[in-house]
């Protein structure tokens, strides 16, 4: 036991990569929260039913986003890194969670609402609908008093936040209050084909999209194509010029420079130039990243060894607070 702060955060298996933007927005501070924290990271499977995956896929993708994680620098010796369905108390929280959300709370969530929109209700799974209070429950399991998230999971923080005051003041002080830690700079990055867009997994076309396991030449080819403006200087104004202050903001995260620097790394440059060294930078930086991640999956005895260490490191400290919770709120413990 340490007596660090903890964080806990979650990604879902939905695609064999993760993208630029799941590593810039969430990964990245995954990786650096770990020696000053106690951190907790989980692959969240049982999130990444809402979307009906096929079990084949869904198996691959869970032990790839593993591997991919490790490849970007999350230790297993300095974190804990589990598959969230390993650890039962996710589900029995989440129905806790589930009886303390109001309808109407949980109907004005934004990701439910926007992804509801798209497929109509009849299509859409309850699992759908009650996916915050999943979240929740991974949070609250760990009593983290943070949370690294991009920009869009803001909403969901805020009911987690929600849930657990009210938990705690009906019941008993049980739950530690978390918060947001969610990065300005860098929180958002855009498509590359349409950059008012958010890069996203389930985007439509795989064009904007660059993927930590995709091949160097393909991402090199994305970002060579990618929108920018008729201007020529490259400049950071989100309003006016989207698709490169996209590349500038990229370009900056990964060389650990300002905006103001990486614009003058460029000044007098075309925007063929500008791509082509967004491109360098970013190639080089996965290279490394997805030889480690494919080298990983070539041993799936070392990564499920490390799966059961992290499996059973959580369920320590989740089992606990599962127990503390049926306590406050009169569940009798089997005798
Ligand atoms: P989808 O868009 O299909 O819901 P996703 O690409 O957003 O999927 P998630 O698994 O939902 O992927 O997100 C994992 C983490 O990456 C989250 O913390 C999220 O905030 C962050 N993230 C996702 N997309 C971006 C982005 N474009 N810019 C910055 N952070 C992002
Ligand atoms: N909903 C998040 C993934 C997620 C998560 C969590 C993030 C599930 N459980 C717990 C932080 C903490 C997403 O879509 N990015």
């Amino acid at each position: 036991m340490t007596n660090k702060d903890r964080v806990l955060s979650g990604i879902q298996p939905t695609h064999e990569s993760f993208h630029l933007g799941n590593y810039l927005g969430a990964v990245k501070q995954w990786v650096e929260l770990q020696d000053s924290h106690d951190a907790f990271y989980c692959v969240v499977d049982l999130h990444a039913l809402t979307t009906s995956p096929d079990p084949a896929k869904l198996r691959k993708q869970t032990l790839s986003s593993v591997a991919q994680l490790i490849a970007l620098g999350l230790d297993p010796e300095r974190c804990t890194l589990f598959i969230q369905s390993h650890v039962p108390a996710h589900n029995q929280l989440a129905w806790v969670m589930e009886c303390l959300t109001g309808f109407g709370e949980a109907s004005r969530m934004t990701q439910f609402k926007d992804k509801s929109a798209k497929s109509g209700t009849d299509r859409t799974v309850v699992g759908l609908f009650t996916y915050p209070m999943l979240m929740a429950a991974d949070i609250l399991l760990y009593q983290a008093s943070q949370v690294p998230v991009g920009e869009d999971q803001r909403q969901h923080i805020e009911l987690t936040r929600d849930l657990a005051q009210r938990f705690n003041a009906t019941y008993k002080e049980t739950f530690t209050i978390p918060s947001g830690y969610i990065l300005k700079a860098g929180a958002k990055i855009y498509d590359l084909q349409d950059p008012t867009a958010k890069m996203s997994k389930s985007a439509e076309s795989p064009s904007g999209i660059i993927d930590l396991m995709d091949a160097p030449e393909v991402n090199i080819k994305k970002i060579k194509s990618a929108v920018t403006d008729t201007e020529r200087d490259v400049s950071f104004d989100e309003k006016k010029k989207p698709g490169i202050s996209n590349l500038l903001t990229i370009y900056s995260a990964l060389t650990n420079k300002s905006i103001k620097e990486s614009e003058a790394d460029f000044s007098g440059k075309g925007y063929g130039d500008f791509k082509g060294a967004v491109a360098e930078v970013v190639v080089e930086f996965f290279r490394p990243i997805r030889a480690k991640a494919l080298e990983l999956l070539d041993d799936p005895t070392h990564l499920n060894k490390i799966l059961t260490l992290g499996a059973e490191k959580a369920e320590e400290v989740a089992n606990k607070t599962l127990k503390d919770t049926y306590d406050a709120m009169g569940i009798i413990p089997r005798a």
